[in-house]
């Protein structure tokens, strides 16, 4: 098996990202439903005011994203999509010290958000839209590799595995292989299982089981795991009443290794990893 030791302060388009410890991204949706001025427009301004609440709240890094990955979410053009982010993009670049994340799988978009200051790609498509690799072997930031089965619109239908943990952290790292043969450096990539993209439950539970298993590969690993549906299995809760059982899944995901956790709720999930990872920085020390 190949384990690779990679630098753990990643340079975001000038921006540092310290993975010494495990960091909170924190997400910002810029998408119409979002953000209202008040009326029936988009204020970036009231995202830019969300990103700075996130930023105080202790977010290492904010994940800016204008194209829906929901299950059943409509495709967004390029344009469309820029014409949501960019705006937001400029505006947070001079408003907040952390790095901005764009989440994107179209080229033209990544080219466009890291010329104004975004400073890593993540790319729910693991880079696989054509030109995508190359585009981000050119640009010189990190990218975050995430593992989905299907595609948004269908990929809840029926998803099937013989071993999950074995099938998501081949594909990862094959991606992985197939990035640095393109000129990205291992040091710029991190991964992800991708939960709840392509997966039930079951799925789920055992790729966070055994998330240590991907950890070991040595690319820091990224999870998102707030307020997403498995929750809702799990304990029969929506949406807007999962931000205990999202904490609880953050710390496990600490505890198992993440270097980064995405999260609606910024403030609280930083408390909980933070003591998490007060105790596992003890490690078997026990004078
Ligand atoms: C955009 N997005 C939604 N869920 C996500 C997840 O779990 N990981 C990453 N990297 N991005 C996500």
């Amino acid at each position: 098996m190949n384990q690779i030791s990679l630098n753990k302060i990643l340079d975001c388009n000038g921006k540092t990202l310290d993975l010494s410890q495990p960091q909170v991204m924190g997400v910002l949706n810029v998408t119409p439903d979002s953000f209202s001025d008040g009326g029936h427009f988009f204020s970036a301004e009231k995202a830019v005011e969300q990103a700075q609440r996130m930023v105080e709240g202790g977010a290492a890094i904010i994940d800016v994203g204008g194209e829906s990955t929901r299950p059943g979410a409509e495709p967004v053009p390029a344009e469309e999509e820029l014409h949501r982010v960019l705006p937001v993009i400029e505006a947070l670049q001079a408003a907040i010290p952390v790095p901005i994340s764009i989440d994107t799988r179209k080229p033209e978009v990544m080219r466009a958000t890291v010329a104004a200051g975004a400073g890593l790609i993540n790319d729910v498509y693991a880079l696989q839209a054509q030109d995508a690799m190359a585009t981000v072997a050119t640009l010189g930031v990190p990218v975050c590799l995430m593992h989905m089965q299907g595609l948004p619109e269908t990929m809840q239908d029926n998803p099937e595995y013989t071993d999950v943990v074995e099938e998501v952290t081949g594909f990862l790292m094959a991606r992985a292989d197939a990035c640095i043969a393109a000129g990205i450096p291992a040091e710029r990539i991190l991964v992800d299982p991708g939960f709840g993209f392509g997966k039930i439950v079951q799925h789920n539970l055992q790729l966070l089981h055994h998330l240590d298993r991907l950890v070991s590969r040595g690319y820091p690993v990224l999870v998102g795991l707030s307020r997403k549906s498995l929750i809702g299995k799990v304990l029969d809760l929506p949406v807007d009443n999962r931000l205990y059982p999202s904490v609880a899944l953050a710390v496990l995901a600490a505890w198992k290794g993440a270097a980064v956790i995405r999260t609606h709720d910024v403030r609280e999930t930083v408390e909980a990893v933070r003591m998490c990872q007060a105790v596992r920085a003890v490690g078997d020390n026990t004078g």
